[in-house]
């Protein structure tokens, strides 16, 4: 079997990778079997890419295309192929519609499976006006106060639904634009009713197996209220729809200082935490690179969600991780791996906690000792872990500088041109 690149690369370097490994270990003081279960737990985190962030995003403002950029669902998936196969970390990819309607479901799926891939959620799409479209979405989609308006937009995830069941999902979620742009615009709690029961409806026409997310935004586009603008919003419509609709919690969409941590491990104490969109932000929802500005913060939230998973009190579904960024001056492929090493980097640190002595100094109420717990896992270095992982996997020890050595974003542009623009934002 011709050994690949990547294969010689990582031969290259792998003596120095396991010098620091093993340097890492002795600082960690991790026993064999500590080390080869956090080791498995990392390989296991798989975080799902999003089809809309394989181009350059842009804002009102401009847009500066990094060029070979993905123009059609197949070369999306190829890319998302190339990003799993370098990374490990990423074997599933989310689809928004109408951005990628599959033309041929049985081609995609074989380009899916060539690719290691599985599509986790389809998302809907009620917030842009497409050109057959019969009712705009002016002034909201499931809330609107015409029930034609609600209707179309009713019929639409039913469609994005059966899209998905073409393609295996099992997961619908569900963003809303919805919502006022001044007072008086809105009847609050009218708009919320009818938003609910839109949702009962579409719930209602999900096959038995499916879930839906339903994913909350404080602000934008609208900018005095959206109709579902926080946590509890999106829990009770939840829980108005069925025990198979869950909350979806965009990093990006809290008001600023909002404690995140605190509302995962309140949606995990009610056993209706759906998922997640990871990106990244310093004030609002910027979709940077996870964890590029508040690492800690991501550090506090898997640790939320590592308590909780060792926690049998905690009666929660499965967690969906997927990113949900914009690329405007990243390459997007080396963007969406940054985000994929620094979620893993969390989670691998969150790993790393002492949990008995935590408990024990929360018990005690020893304030100082439990925060020095958190920051002693914080801060070790679980880079050579991650490498480790993906070296295992069959991955790159080093998927970035591979990119850039084998001159991957080159070959896209002289493919698929400078120009070639991806669907999504
Ligand atoms: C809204 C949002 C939502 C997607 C969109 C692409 O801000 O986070 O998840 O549908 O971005
Ligand atoms: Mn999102």
């Amino acid at each position: 079997m011709k050994t690949s690149v990547l294969e010689v690369i990582n031969e290259r370097d792998v003596a120095r990778h396991q010098q620091q490994l093993e340097h890492v270990k002795n600082l960690l003081e991790l026993n064999e079997n500590a080390f080869e279960s956090i080791i498995r737990k990392i390989q296991a985190l798989q975080v799902a890419v999003p089809s809309w962030a394989l181009g350059t995003g842009g804002t009102r403002f401009g847009r500066f295309p990094a060029g070979g950029e993905p123009s059609n669902l197949e070369e999306k998936i190829e890319d998302v192929g190339l990003i799993h196969h370098l990374t490990q970390a990423t074997n599933s990819i989310s689809l928004h519609i109408p951005w990628d309607i599959p033309k041929d479901a049985v081609a995609i799926q074989q380009l899916l499976r060539t690719n290691g891939l599985t599509i986790d959620s389809v998302n809907s799409n009620t917030f842009q006006d497409q050109k057959d479209q019969k009712y705009s979405y002016k002034f909201g989609s499931l809330c609107h106060t015409d029930d034609a308006v609600r209707k179309q937009a009713i019929d639409h995830n039913i469609e994005v639904v059966e899209h998905g069941v073409k393609l295996n999902s099992k997961v619908l979620t569900v963003w809303l634009s919805d919502g006022s742009n001044f007072p008086g615009q809105h009847h609050f709690r009218r708009a919320f009713a009818r938003t609910l029961d839109s949702l009962q409806k579409i719930y209602k026409a999900m096959p038995s197996d499916w879930t839906m997310l339903i994913e909350y935004k404080p602000y934008e586009p609208n900018f005095y209220s959206m109709v579902i603008p926080d946590w509890g919003t999106s829990l009770q419509l939840s829980n108005g729809c069925g025990d198979r609709a869950h909350v979806l919690v965009d990093l990006g969409h809290h008001l600023p200082n909002t404690n995140i941590e605190q509302i995962v491990a309140r949606l995990l104490h009610f056993g209706r935490l759906g998922g997640f969109h990871f990106n990244g932000s310093q004030y609002g929802d910027d979709d940077l690179t996870t964890g590029a500005i508040k690492p800690y913060q991501l550090f506090l939230i898997f640790h939320e969600l590592v308590t909780g998973a060792n926690d049998a009190a905690v009666k929660n579904p499965g967690v969906a991780y997927m990113i949900d960024a914009s690329h405007n001056l990243k390459d997007p492929i080396e963007d969406l791996m940054n985000s994929l090493e620094n979620i893993r980097t969390a989670y691998a640190k969150a790993l790393l906690v002492d949990f008995s002595s935590l408990e024990k100094g929360q018990q005690d109420n020893d304030v100082t000792r439990c925060e020095q717990i958190l920051q002693n896992a914080f801060l070790a270095d679980v880079r050579p872990l991650l490498a480790e992982s993906r070296l295992r996997s069959g991955g790159s020890l080093d998927p970035i500088s591979f990119f850039r050595s084998q001159q991957i974003r080159e070959g896209l542009i002289k493919r698929r041109g400078k120009t070639s623009i991806a669907t999504g934002l």
